[in-house]
C-alpha cells in the first residue's frame, strides 16, 4: 500500500477546489507543498500529503465492492463497527491455517509461534499508543469490558460511600452503567458534566463539581469522542483537572482511538478503553491500557487460568501484569487481527486518517446543510470527528422517524444508524426518540456523501416533504 508522503504540515485542508481557484493552484497559504489533481477538481492532498489515496485504500477491503439492493455498498455506519482489509482477515486465517494453539502454555513449536504473535501484537499496540510498555496493554473483548474491569477491580478497591464518579451526559452506556453499579453496589453517588447548545461540555461544571465534592471524587469518566455528536472531547484538560483534585481520569477511546493519534502520556489519563473492531480489527478483542503503577495495585477482575503464578487449595499468587487480568484461554485469532490493523492504521498514519476524516465531515456538513428540514446534531466542523447525527424535523416535531429513514437510504445501498446509538440519556436530552447517524472512516469518498445527501432528498419526497 502506498501513502503520500509528508513534507510539512498544515492544518488547513481544503477538501474540493475552490471556485475561484484555477487548475494546479491550491488554496493553502504554503501553497509550495501543495497539489492539485485536475483530473477530480479537488485538492488530493495539501502541505505534502496529510490526506489519503481513498481509491487505494477502498481496494484493500473486500466487503466494499459488495452490492445492497442492487446499489453499490455506501458504508456509513463506521461508528458502529468498521471494515475490515485484506491484510486483517488474512492474519487471522493465517493463524487458523499454519499455527493454531494455545498461548502461553505449551512449549512445541506451534505454541511458540502463537504466543509470538500474540504477544507481538500486543507491542504494536504499546507502540500505536506511545505506552511506556506492553505490560500496560491489558486484552479484553471490548471497551465495555474495559470499563467493567476498572470499575470492578480498581473500583471496588477505592472506592466508598459517599465518594463521587464523575461523569458526562454524552457517555455511551458502557461509561455509565458500570459505575451504577458501582454506585449501587457501595453508596457512591454520580455527579455529570453538562453540555453547550453545540454539544460541547460544560467543563464550568466540572470545576464546580471539583470545588463542591473537593477530595471526595474518585474518577471522572470521559468518551474521548462522542459517537452521537462526534465532538472531540478536552481530554487532556479534562485529567489535569481531574488530578489537581486528586481524582483519576477514565478516557472511553471507542471512537477517538481508531480516528485520532494517540499518545498516553501527553493524554495524561490513567485509564484508557477502546475496540478493535472500530479500528479496522475483529469483533470480540479490545484493550484496556493503564499505567503500570496502576494495574499492579489493581487485584484481578476474573479468576482462573492465565492469570495466575502458583496456586494451592485455598489461597494463589497473581501473575504478573497484564496477565494478572486475563484469565482463561484469551481469544489469540482477533488479537493478532487487531495487531495487523493496527500495522494498516500506522502505515496510513494517523495524521492521514484524521485529516481525510476532517475534510470529509466538514464537506458532509456544509452539503447537508442545503438539505431542507435536517436538524444536524453537535459541534461545528474542526470540533468534531466523521460522525454526524441529523433528524428530518421542523418546529421541533419529528417529519420521518430515524428509522424510516435508514430503511428508505438503505433501499439505497446505504448503511447509517438510527436508534439511541447506546446513549440513551443524551437522546432524552435532546427529546426525541430517536436519530439517524452518518459516521465515516478512512476509505469513505465525497461521492458517498454525495449519495447521502441525494437519498436524504428522496426520502423526503417519498413522505411529501420536497
Ligand atoms: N458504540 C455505536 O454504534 P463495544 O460495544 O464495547 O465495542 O463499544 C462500546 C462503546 C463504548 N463507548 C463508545 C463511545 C461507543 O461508541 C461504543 C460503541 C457503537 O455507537 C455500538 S453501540
Amino acid at each position: 500500500m502506498s501513502y503520500f508522503p509528508r513534507a510539512g504540515f498544515c492544518t488547513l485542508y481544503v477538501p474540493r477546489m475552490l471556485r475561484s481557484q484555477k487548475e494546479g493552484e491550491c488554496a493553502c497559504e504554503f501553497e509550495q507543498f501543495s497539489q492539485v489533481d485536475p483530473k477530480r477538481q479537488c485538492v488530493v492532498y495539501c502541505c505534502g500529503g496529510t490526506m489519503l489515496d481513498v481509491n487505494k485504500i477502498r481496494a484493500d477491503f473486500p466487503i466494499l465492492s459488495r452490492t445492497v439492493h442492487g446499489k453499490p455498498l455506501a458504508y456509513l455506519d463506521n461508528a458502529a463497527t468498521s471494515q475490515k482489509p485484506e491484510s486483517v482477515i488474512r492474519a487471522m486465517d493465517d493463524y487458523y491455517r499454519r499455527y493454531n494453539a494455545n498461548v502461553h502454555r505449551g512449549v512445541h513449536a506451534l505454541a511458540e509461534e502463537a504466543t509470538a504473535a500474540y504477544e507481538d501484537a500486543r507491542r504494536k499496540v504499546s507502540r500505536f499508543l506511545h505506552a511506556a510498555s506492553p505490560r500496560e496493554v491489558v486484552f479484553v473483548r471490548n471497551t465495555t469490558e474495559a470499563i467493567n474491569l476498572v470499575a470492578l477491580s480498581w473500583g471496588r478497591a477505592n472506592v466508598s460511600a459517599g465518594d463521587v464518579v464523575v461523569l458526562t451526559m454524552m457517555e455511551h452506556h458502557s461509561n455509565l452503567v458500570p459505575w451504577q453499579l458501582l454506585a449501587q453496589a457501595t453508596g457512591a453517588r454520580l455527579e455529570f458534566i453538562g453540555l453547550d447548545p453545540a454539544g460541547r461540555l460544560l467543563l464550568e461544571d466540572l470545576d464546580r463539581l471539583l470545588i463542591e465534592f473537593g477530595g471526595r471524587i474518585r474518577l471522572v469518566g470521559v468518551s474521548g469522542m462522542s459517537n452521537v455528536l462526534g465532538t472531540v472531547n478536552p481530554v487532556a484538560e479534562i485529567a489535569a483537572r481531574a488530578h489537581q483534585a486528586g481524582a483519576l481520569c477514565l478516557v472511553d477511546g471507542a471512537q477517538s482511538v481508531p480516528h485520532l493519534p494517540v499518545d498516553v502520556p501527553a493524554l495524561g489519563c490513567d485509564f484508557l478503553a477502546f475496540s478493535g473492531h472500530k479500528m479496522l480489527g475483529p469483533t470480540g478483542i479490545g484493550v484496556l491500557w493503564a499505567r503500570q503503577e496502576l494495574l499492579n495495585t489493581m487485584p484481578p477482575f476474573m479468576g482462573g487460568g492465565e492469570m495466575i503464578k502458583s496456586v494451592h487449595l485455598r489461597e494463589s499468587e497473581w501473575a504478573d501484569i497484564p496477565h494478572k487480568f486475563e484469565a482463561g484461554t484469551p481469544n489469540v485469532a482477533h488479537g493478532i487481527g487487531l495487531g495487523a490493523a493496527v500495522d494498516y492504521l500506522t502505515g496510513l498514519g494517523m495524521e492521514n486518517v484524521h485529516a481525510h476524516e476532517q475534510a470529509l465531515v466538514a464537506y458532509a456538513l456544509e452539503r447537508l446543510a442545503q438539505v431542507p428540514n435536517l436538524h444536524i446534531y453537535g459541534p461545528p466542523a474542526g470540533e468534531r470527528g466523521g460522525i454526524v447525527t441529523f433528524n428530518v424535523m421542523r418546529d421541533g416535531e419529528l417529519l420521518i422517524h430515524p428509522h424510516d429513514l435508514a430503511s428508505i437510504l438503505d433501499m439505497e445501498g446505504i448503511a447509517i444508524r438510527a436508534g439511541h446509538h447506546c446513549a440513551q440519556p443524551l437522546t432524552e436530552y435532546y427529546g426525541v426518540p430517536a436519530t439517524a447517524r452518518a459516521s465515516f472512516y478512512l476509505y469513505n469518498t465525497e461521492e458517498e456523501v454525495d449519495r447521502l445527501v441525494e437519498a436524504l432528498h428522496k426520502a423526503q419526497r417519498v413522505f411529501g416533504l420536497e
